[in-house]
């Protein structure tokens, strides 16, 4: 159904024709996300129009400004080239040529040309589309390396700080504000059991041996459309995390949302399964996108980057889980705990087959 609210922001978008309708759309945990449609001279034409959660973003202009950068750079070194306006975002500017308009209310909200004939999977069907998966997130990042400028904003900071994220875990677990801890016992009890694993790429990283670069950090298999005709990677999307990061949480997340043929919130852990062949996939496709700029212990890390970036949004999961769901939108009770129990499920699976998926990397 219609969102009036959305249909009325649309409005104050420089967008040519008129408004027909805003309706919520795609299955984002954090953002409120519309697909609009426009009559421009008799043709429909669709965007993607979106309310910024500024409890989580809470400096949206800088993300904004972030966002504006990047796509400005991306549409720079797209000019001219096949399809370039489907193969970055482009932001539609409000009428008052900012990049975002505000409500009465004070909400941000922004507006992105609709990305046509692609899709954004949820789940993962086959080796070839973890290749263009891997190849357009490898790609993006290696695109943005040479952004120039000043650093830009940390949207959220720490945010894969893993250490941080257990200090978080242990203050919301003593709190137990929800009295919930006790139908979380075998979590608990996990992360207690691997949080050494935590602060081993920000040490590599604070040892040089891990450089920082310009990375997406919210790489979930559904954050790039693939073509639906080739197959390809098209576009990579949900750009509010851009900042400086790693390229093992970027290739870490991945895996995370790829390799495992089930739902992040699956509740029959026995579907949570490691696909040797759709990792060995997006390995290939990373590193061809990357075109070689990533060092030796980048490379070597890709099955621990897997396996660590895992544990870390479980942990999210769970911590949001304790403080009452107050983080990830949720649909159901307990949503949050079974989100939290497939990926530590799939991090057991990671760790048991890190050899077998270490072969892997060495032999690509
Ligand atoms: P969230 O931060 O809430 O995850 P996203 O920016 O990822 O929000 O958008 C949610 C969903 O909307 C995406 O997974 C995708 O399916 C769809 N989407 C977002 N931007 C576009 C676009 N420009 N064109 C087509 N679909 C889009
Ligand atoms: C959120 O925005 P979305 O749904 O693509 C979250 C990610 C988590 C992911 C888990 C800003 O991603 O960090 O990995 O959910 N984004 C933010 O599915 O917290
Ligand atoms: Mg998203």
């Amino acid at each position: 159904m219609t969102n009036i609210k959305a249909s009325e922001v649309a409005r104050d978008f420089a967008l040519y024709g008129d408004v027909l309708d805003a309706v919520p759309y795609g299955n984002g945990h954090i953002n409120d996300t519309y697909l609009l449609r426009c009559n421009q001279a008799g043709t429909v034409v669709r965007y993607i129009l979106q309310r910024l959660n500024t409890s989580i973003f809470r400096e949206p202009e800088k993300l904004m400004e972030n966002v504006s950068r990047v796509l400005a750079h991306c549409a720079s070194r797209l000019a001219g080239q096949d399809d370039a306006s489907r193969r970055a975002l482009t932001l539609v500017p409000a009428r008052d040529g900012r990049p975002f308009c505000c409500d009465a209310e004070g909400a941000y909200w922004r507006c992105y040309l609709f990305i046509e004939n692609a899709t954004s999977h949820d789940i993962l069907k086959t080796p070839a589309q973890a290749f263009a998966a891997g190849e357009a997130f490898g790609a993006f990042l290696s695109l943005l390396a040479d952004i120039g400028g000043e650093r830009l904003h940390e949207t959220i900071p720490h945010f894969h700080d893993t250490p941080s994220r257990l200090a978080t875990f242990d203050a919301a677990l003593a709190a137990d504000c929800r009295n919930r801890a006790a139908l979380a016992k075998d979590e608990i009890a996990f992360v207690a059991s691997i949080r050494h694993i935590a602060p081993r790429l920000l040490d590599l990283q604070a040892a040089g041996a891990i450089p920082e670069r310009i990375t997406h950090n919210d790489t979930k298999l559904n954050n790039v459309m693939l073509d639906d005709v080739s197959g390809a990677g098209v576009c990579v999307i949900d750009l509010d995390t851009i900042m400086p990061g790693q390229s093992l949480f970027d290739f870490g997340d991945l895996v995370r949302s790829s390799v495992s043929p089930a739902a992040e919130d699956e509740r029959d852990l026995r579907k949570v399964q490691l696909r040797q062949d759709v990792f060995a996939a997006l390995v290939k496709g990373y590193l061809k996108g990357c075109d070689g700029c990533l060092n030796k212990t980048e490379v070597e890390l890709m099955p621990f980057a897997g396996q660590l970036i895992t544990f870390e949004i479980g942990l999210r999961f769970l911590t949001d889980f304790l403080q009452g769901d107050v983080y990830f939108k949720t649909k159901r009770d307990g949503h949050n705990l079974d989100r939290c129990r497939t990926q530590f499920r799939l991090v057991q699976l990671l760790r048991e087959q890190e050899e077998a998926l270490q072969r892997v990397v060495a032999a690509v």
